[in-house]
C-alpha cells in the first residue's frame, strides 16, 4: 500500500478527516471506528515534538487512517522528519511567493524533482514494503508517489499566482486554509463574501485544470458536506479539541436538562 489517502480517494471518491492537537496515540484508537479517512497532525499549532508526531503517524497508519502532517516551517529538518517517519503527505502553511512553493518540492521530492535526503525510513517500513524492494531509482520514484506535497493556499499573494503554483511539477495538491485566506484578503471570517467565494472557486478551478488534488478545512460538518458536494477531494472538519469541547458541552447540557 503506497498511500492511504490516495487509496481512499480511489475507493470512495473523497475523504473526510480532522486536525489533531492531542499528542497521545490512544486518540487514534478512540476515533478509528468513526470511519475517519485521514488526520492532519498539526505541528504548526499543536504541541508536537518529533517523537509524538512519529507515534501518531505510526498509530494512524496501522489503523488504516492516512496520516498527514502540517509542518510548522518550510525547512529541511521539518520536511525530512515528517516524510522519513512515514507521513502520507505534508501540508505547508502560510506560503506567499511562488519560489516558496518550488522550495517545498525541492525539500520534499527526490531528484530529479527535488533534493530530499535519502534514508529507507518508516514510510517504506524501513525498506520492507514491496514497493521499496526494487532498485534505487524505483525506490525514489515510489517514495515520491507515496509522499504528497500539499502546500496551503491561504495568502492573497499565493492566490494571485495560484495557476502558476498548481502547475509546478511535484506539487500534488493544494490545501485551502479558509481562515488565514479570509484574513489575508481583508475579510476575516466573512465566508459568504463574494470575494472569498471567488477566491475558493479560482483555487478549485486551478487545481482541476492542472489535475491536482484540492483539499479544504471545514469549520463544521455542514460546511464539510457542502464542500464534498461541490467536488473537493477532501475536507478536514474541525479539530479534535474543538470536537471534544463541543461534545462535552452538549453532554453536560443534556445531563442537566
Ligand atoms: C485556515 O483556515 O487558515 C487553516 O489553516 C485551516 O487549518
Ligand atoms: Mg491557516
Amino acid at each position: 500500500m503506497l498511500n492511504l489517502l490516495e487509496d481512499c480517494l480511489e475507493r470512495k471518491g473523497n475523504a473526510v478527516g480532522t486536525f489533531l492537537g492531542v499528542t497521545t496515540p490512544a486518540i487514534m484508537e478512540a476515533i478509528a471506528s468513526s470511519g475517519l479517512d485521514f488526520v492532519v497532525i498539526d505541528t504548526e499549532h499543536g504541541p508536537y515534538g518529533t517523537e509524538s508526531m512519529n507515534d501518531l503517524i505510526s498509530t494512524a497508519s496501522l489503523l488504516g487512517i492516512s496520516p498527514l502532517v502540517r509542518i510548522a516551517d518550510l525547512t529541511h529538518g521539518e520536511m525530512q522528519h515528517a516524510l522519513d517517519n512515514g507521513a502520507d503527505g505534508v501540508i505547508i502553511p502560510c506560503l506567499r511567493e511562488v519560489d516558496e512553493f518550488r522550495k517545498a518540492v525541492d525539500l520534499g521530492k527526490f531528484p530529479p524533482l527535488g533534493n530530499r535526503g535519502f534514508i529507507k525510513g518508516r514510510g517504506s517500513r524501513f525498506g520492507a514494503e514491496d514497493w521499496a524492494s526494487g532498485n534505487l531509482d524505483e525506490y525514489l520514484e515510489n517514495s515520491d508517489r507515496k509522499a504528497l506535497i500539499l502546500p496551503q493556499c491561504e495568502t492573497a499573494e499565493a492566490l494571485d499566482h495560484i495557476e502558476e503554483i498548481v502547475n509546478i511539477e511535484g506539487i500534488d495538491g493544494i490545501f485551502i486554509g479558509p481562515f488565514d485566506l479570509s484574513i489575508s484578503l481583508g475579510i476575516p471570517g466573512q465566508f459568504g463574501d463574494q470575494r472569498f467565494l471567488d477566491a475558493l472557486e479560482r483555487i478549485y478551478e486551478a487545481c482541476r485544470a492542472a489535475g491536482k488534488m484540492c483539499l479544504i478545512f471545514a469549520n463544521t460538518p455542514e460546511d464539510g458536506r457542502r464542500y464534498l458536494r461541490e467536488g473537493y477531494d477532501a475536507v478536514a472538519v474541525g479539530t479534535d479539541f474543538q470536537i471534544f469541547s463541543g461534545a462535552m458541552a452538549e453532554t453536560v447540557r443534556k445531563a442537566r436538562r
